[in-house]
């Protein structure tokens, strides 16, 4: 039983123009609005089937389109919807939405409307709806394969089956309580307490993972570092295969952070391009440096460009931050030659950001650092930090139930704990906690 009212539609297609636009619709009315556009019987369910839409005032003609009719409960919301398959004209979008406005009973969808109701009917948990969220964000494959894992239910299982853990050891301890034996001792048996620290166990290995699901949503950071004029700027727009940083002799150009959004090997990376490093008397370069310091000092991975024109004089600020998160390039191999340059034992890579010369051995190394930061060897990641703080939660009240003087007090940190993981697979789902989930959704989700 929906506890939503009115019916609610949306163009779940993207604004502009475009060959086709899909306007759907979910409520009670949405099969009545359906008949008034088309003025025939109603199609036969999961049919695409064609027909004129006409405005319900005055006929006029709005689209030839393809409708299709889910009747409840076999649809996305679990209620009756409709989905119009239009032109993706403005004009066609225009009239069909303003006709459904006029139409009683329904109105505009607000963001997450159509997967709020959807979750509401049992559709699916908290960490699938919200996988739903990172799909339409994804930028790359991996963080496409995380999400469609996640709203494959690879989450849910996990946060259950710990759950479920969680309650029978509870119903054991409840039991102890209820039904006391003078033989059994207080506190914890051994059955129980291995039980208990096995979960803690694994709820450690899930939550120390280095932010990896987080950081995939997110973007790995890497920060290009460096002397002036060595080529920092002429390799992000090199990476970028645009003109996004400002490439000049003059050494100091650089001052301002400046950031492109990158596909490295499927993985999605913030490369940023830093001022120069040098001492400065120049005001604004020498915040610019700061910042370049501050990036570096923040980011992921750091790529640290040297000058080939004075290699093997290398920098020594920049080789100063060189580290185990550091990929080191020569830069100016066309002028230069050195191909395997080497620094206190670590080989960097040749490139030359004005020829392309290295930089496909450069995005490879590239990959293969962010890959190793990112990939989650198979287990399903933790992908937000709402699912983060809930564990920690859990894990808490876990550590507490395993030194608690009273059975009592045990079993009331177990509770604590199964609570905790049914909030983020929304078992135990407060309201405001839903309006802030599923505010993050564009309409038409
Ligand atoms: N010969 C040669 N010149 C380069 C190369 N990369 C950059 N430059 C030149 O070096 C100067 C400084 O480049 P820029 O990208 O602004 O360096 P930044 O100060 O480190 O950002 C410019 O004149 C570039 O054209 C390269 O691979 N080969
Ligand atoms: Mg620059």
């Amino acid at each position: 039983m929906s506890t939503f009212s009115g019916t609610i539609f949306a163009l779940g297609t993207g604004v502009g123009r475009a060959a086709l636009a899909v306007v759907r619709l979910s409520g009670s009315d949405a099969g009545p609005a359906l008949d008034a556009l088309t003025r025939t019987r109603r199609p036969a369910p999961r049919h695409a089937t064609r027909a004129t839409l006409r405005h319900p005032r005055n006929g006029e003609i709005l689209d030839q389109a393809l409708v299709l009719w889910f009747p409840a409960p076999a649809s996305y919301t679990g209620e009756d919807v409709v989905e119009l398959h239009l032109h993706g004209g403005r004009a066609v979008i225009q009239g069909v939405t303003e006709a459904l406005a006029a139409l009683p009973g329904l109105r505009p969808a607000e963001p997450g409307d159509f997967t709020r109701r959807a979750f509401a009917a049992g559709k699916f948990d908290l960490t699938e709806a919200e996988a739903i969220a990172d799909l339409i964000d994804a930028d790359t494959a991996a963080q496409r394969r995380q999400a469609l894992r996640q709203l494959d239910g690879a989450l849910s299982a996990l946060y259950d089956d710990w759950r479920d853990r969680l309650i029978r050891l509870l119903a054991y301890l409840e039991a102890g309580i209820d039904f006391p034996e003078e033989d059994l001792p207080d506190g914890l048996d051994q059955t129980a307490l291995a039980n208990l620290s096995a979960l803690i166990d694994d709820l450690n290995r899930h939550l120390q993972d280095g932010h990896r699901g987080e950081r995939l949503r997110d973007g790995l950071s890497v920060a290009i570092i460096g002397p002036p004029n060595a080529g920092k700027s002429s390799l992000l727009n090199r990476l970028a295969r645009r003109e996004a940083a400002i490439v000049s002799a003059q050494s100091g150009t650089t001052r301002d952070v400046i950031e492109v959004h990158l596909d490295i090997a499927g993985y999605p990376v913030i490369l940023a391009d830093t001022a120069g490093l040098r001492e400065s008397a120049d005001a604004v370069e020498s915040e610019g440096i700061r910042r370049a310091l501050e990036r570096a000092a923040h980011a992921d991975i750091k790529i640290a460009v040297f000058d080939g024109a004075c290699w093997p004089n290398a920098d020594s600020v920049t080789a100063g931050l060189v580290d185990d998160d550091t990929l080191m390039v020569v830069n100016k191999l066309d002028q230069h030659g050195v191909a395997v340059p080497l620094m206190d034992g670590r080989i960097g890579i040749g490139v030359s950001a004005q020829s392309g010369v290295g930089l496909s051995i450069l995005i490879e190394r590239l990959g293969a650092m962010v890959a190793a930061r990112l990939d989650t060897a198979g287990r399903p990641p933790l992908t937000r930090l709402r699912h983060r703080i809930a564990l920690q939660d859990c894990h808490e009240a876990l550590v507490r139930a395993k030194t608690a003087a009273l059975p009592e007090l045990v079993a009331e940190d177990v509770r604590l704990a199964v609570r905790a993981l049914g909030r983020i697979t929304g078992r135990v789902a407060v309201d405001d906690v839903l309006d802030v989930i599923f505010r993050d959704f564009c309409i038409g989700k």
